[in-house]
This record gives C-alpha cells, sequence and structure tokens, in this order.
C-alpha cells in the first residue's frame, strides 16, 4: 500500500551535519522517494499547528524553542507503508529508549532533540503535509 508521510529532520539534525546520514537511511529503503524536500527554519505559527495536539503541555514551550531555534529539513516521502516505516527507522520518542540502529536510538540522548518527526498516521500524514507543502496535490 502505497502512502505518503511528512518528516522533519530537526535543527538539531541539521546542526549536527546529519542531514545526509538521516535522508541515507530513508533513500536506502527500496522504492521509497522523496516527492519534495526544502531546508527551512520553522516560525511559531507552523510549530502551533504541526504542534497543536501538545498546545499548553508542560513540554510545549521549550519544544517550540528548540523546533524555531534552526533550520528543519522538512520532505515528503512517498512509498510503500512509509509511514509505520519511517516511525519504525526513527524510533520511538525518548532516544535513550530507543534500539540502536534506530534514528534516534543511533544519535540522540534526549527527548526533546530526538532529530527527527514523522507523521503517525494517514489522517495525520495529509494534515502535515498541507502545514508544509500545501502547493503538493
Ligand atoms: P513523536 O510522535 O515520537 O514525534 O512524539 P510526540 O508527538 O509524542 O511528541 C512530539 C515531540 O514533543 C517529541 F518529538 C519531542 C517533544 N516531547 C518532549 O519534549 N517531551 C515529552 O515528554 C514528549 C514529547
Amino acid at each position: 500500500m502505497s502512502q505518503r508521510t511528512l518528516v522533519l529532520l530537526k535543527p538539531d539534525a541539521v546542526r549536527r551535519g546529519l542531514v545526509g546520514e538521516l535522508l541515507g537511511r530513508i533513500e536506502r529503503k527500496a522504492g521509497w522517494t522523496i516527492s519534495a524536500l526544502e531546508l527551512r527554519t520553522l516560525d511559531r505559527p507552523t510549530l502551533e499547528q504541526h504542534y497543536a495536539e501538545h498546545v499548553g503541555r508542560p513540554f510545549y514551550e521549550p519544544l517550540v524553542e528548540f523546533m524555531s531555534s534552526g533550520p528543519s529539513v522538512a520532505l515528503v516521502v512517498e512509498g510503500e507503508r512509509v509511514i509505520e516505516g519511517v516511525r519504525a527507522l526513527a524510533g520511538p520518542t525518548d532516544p535513550i529508549a530507543a534500539a540502536p540502529g534506530s534514528i534516534r536510538g543511533d544519535f540522540g540522548t534526549i527527548t526533546r532533540e530526538n532529530l527527527i518527526h514523522a507523521s503517525d498516521s494517514e489522517q495525520s500524514a495529509e494534515r502535515e503535509i498541507k502545514i508544509f507543502f500545501p502547493g503538493l496535490a
């Protein structure tokens, strides 16, 4: 089943020079393709839409500070079961709990700076793609 997902390589990944490494892991999965990609510093209104479910939580303000602290790479990836697949590549939210071999498990230590976002369902993917790439059909 071919799907689309919205991926963000977060400011920590860009600052640490991990964009190539992380894109490479996505590109090496057979049959997945990148259909949009942009380096962009995310502003508050965009982040408020993206993280609407977290507004008001204790970690929300520091999360927005971090996510707007430098450029991110936003991309859309298409392919077979790509929503579940990129989530598996990323690993769980807490990088210490994430298995070695996953992106968060290999490169992260603290939950806020966990390197990558990937949509968690078809509904989230469609919502998030519209936020970051409104021109994409
Ligand atoms: P995920 O789906 O794994 O990206 O995680 P969530 O949607 O639950 O959380 C979004 C982001 O909020 C995480 F990537 C990091 C941040 N966060 C915190 O900083 N502290 C928390 O306790 C939970 C999430």
